[in-house]
C-alpha cells in the first residue's frame, strides 16, 4: 500500500476524489453518495449535450427541477428514510446558447436539510454561507467539473475514454486583480450610476493604464469560469429594467458565489456579500457581481461613492 497520500496519484478521478474527502470527512458516505450520483447526471447531460443535434434530443431532458417547474426527486437512503441533505440546482444553464453551439452548464448547491420531513421550500431557504458543497460542470470544448466541499476549489475534466472525472487543477485560486470585465452592455441604457462609471472607469482608465478587454458570452458557467481562470470581474446587476438582476439566488448566485469566494474572489450583490442573503423564496433573483477580489473591490467603492452622492 503507497504510503502517498490519494491526493498525490498522478491521476485521481473525482469518484476516488469525493470518496477520499469523505472518508476524512468520518461521514455517513451520504454525501459522497449525493455527490457521486450528482457526477452520473452530469455524465449524462454531456452525453446528451454532446450528441443533441444529431439525436434531436430537445424533448428529452433530466429528471431534474426546473425553473418553472420544480421537482422534489423522492430519495430515500439505505434505512429507508429520506436523506439529510437537499439539492438546489439548475441542469442547463444557459440553454438559450444550445442551437449555436456555446458552452452551457449546470450549476449546484447542497445545503443540510433544516427539517425533519421530505424535502420542502423551507429547507432550501438558507444562506449561501451553509452550503455543505457546491459546484458546477461547463460543457464546452470540453466538460469540466468545479467542486468545492468548503476545503478549496478544485477542477475535473471529463475523460471521454474512461467515462471518468479526471484531477487536472488542485486548489484553484483567482488572480487578485484581472484585465476582463464581463456583462452583457446591451443593458447599459438601463445601467444605475455606479456601473456606468465602474465601466467608464475599465474602457478609459483614470490613471492613463491600458483598458479592460470585454468578454461576454451569455452562458453564466462559461463566464463565471474564465473569470475563474484568468481574472476579472463578472457581473449581472440590477438595472431599470430588472430591479433585481436576472439571476437566481438559490441555484445560480449562491453556488458560484461559494465556488468564487472559495478560490480567493469576492461575490456581491453591491449592497452585501450574496452569501449572506436570506432567501425568501425559491426562484428569487438578486443581482450579482463576482470575480478577483480587486476588482469587486474598485465596484463597491462606485457603489458607495454614488450613494454618498444621492
Ligand atoms: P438561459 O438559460 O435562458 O440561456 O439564461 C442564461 C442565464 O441565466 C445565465 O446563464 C447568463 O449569465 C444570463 O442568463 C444571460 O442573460 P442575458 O441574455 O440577459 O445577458
Amino acid at each position: 500500500m503507497s504510503d502517498r497520500s490519494p491526493f498525490e496519484t498522478d491521476m485521481l478521478t473525482l469518484t476516488r476524489f469525493v470518496m477520499e474527502r469523505g472518508r476524512q470527512a468520518k461521514g455517513t458516505g451520504e454525501l459522497t453518495q449525493l455527490l457521486n450520483s450528482m457526477l452520473t447526471a452530469i455524465k449524462a447531460i454531456s452525453c446528451a449535450v454532446r450528441k443533441a443535434g444529431i439525436a434531436h434530443i430537445s424533448g428529452k431532458g433530466c429528471r431534474f427541477s426546473t425553473v418553472d417547474n420544480p421537482q422534489q426527486i423522492p430519495y430515500q437512503n439505505r434505512c429507508g428514510k429520506h436523506g439529510k441533505y437537499i439539492v438546489c440546482v439548475d441542469p442547463l444553464d444557459g440553454s438559450s446558447n444550445i442551437d449555436c453551439l456555446a458552452s452551457i452548464g449546470t450549476i449546484f448547491a447542497i445545503y443540510r436539510k433544516t427539517t425533519e420531513t421530505e424535502p420542502c421550500e423551507q429547507d432550501a431557504l438558507q444562506p449561501g454561507r451553509t452550503i455543505v458543497a457546491a459546484g458546477y460542470a461547463l460543457y464546452g470544448s470540453a466538460t469540466l467539473v468545479a467542486l468545492s466541499t468548503g476545503q478549496g476549489v478544485d477542477c475535473f475534466m471529463l475523460d471521454p475514454a474512461l467515462g471518468e472525472f479526471v484531477l487536472v487543477d488542485k486548489n484553484v485560486r483567482i488572480k487578485k486583480k484581472g484585465k476582463i470585465y464581463s456583462l452583457n452592455e446591451g443593458y447599459a441604457k438601463y445601467f444605475d450610476p455606479a456601473i456606468t462609471e465602474y465601466l467608464q472607469n475599465k474602457k478609459f482608465p483614470p490613471d492613463g493604464s491600458a483598458p479592460y478587454s470585454s468578454r461576454y458570452v451569455g452562458s453564466m458557467v462559461a463566464d463565471v469560469h474564465r473569470t475563474l481562470v484568468y481574472g476579472g470581474i463578472f457581473m449581472y446587476p440590477a438595472n431599470e429594467k430588472s430591479p433585481k438582476g436576472k439571476l437566481r439566488l438559490l441555484y445560480e448566485c449562491n453556488p458560484m458565489a461559494f465556488i468564487v469566494e472559495q478560490a480567493g474572489g469576492m461575490a456581491t450583490t453591491g449592497s452585501q456579500p450574496v452569501l449572506d442573503v436570506q432567501p425568501e423564496s425559491i426562484h428569487q433573483r438578486v443581482p450579482l457581481i463576482l470575480g478577483s477580489p480587486e476588482d469587486v473591490q474598485e465596484y463597491l467603492a462606485c457603489v458607495k461613492k454614488h450613494q454618498k452622492s444621492s
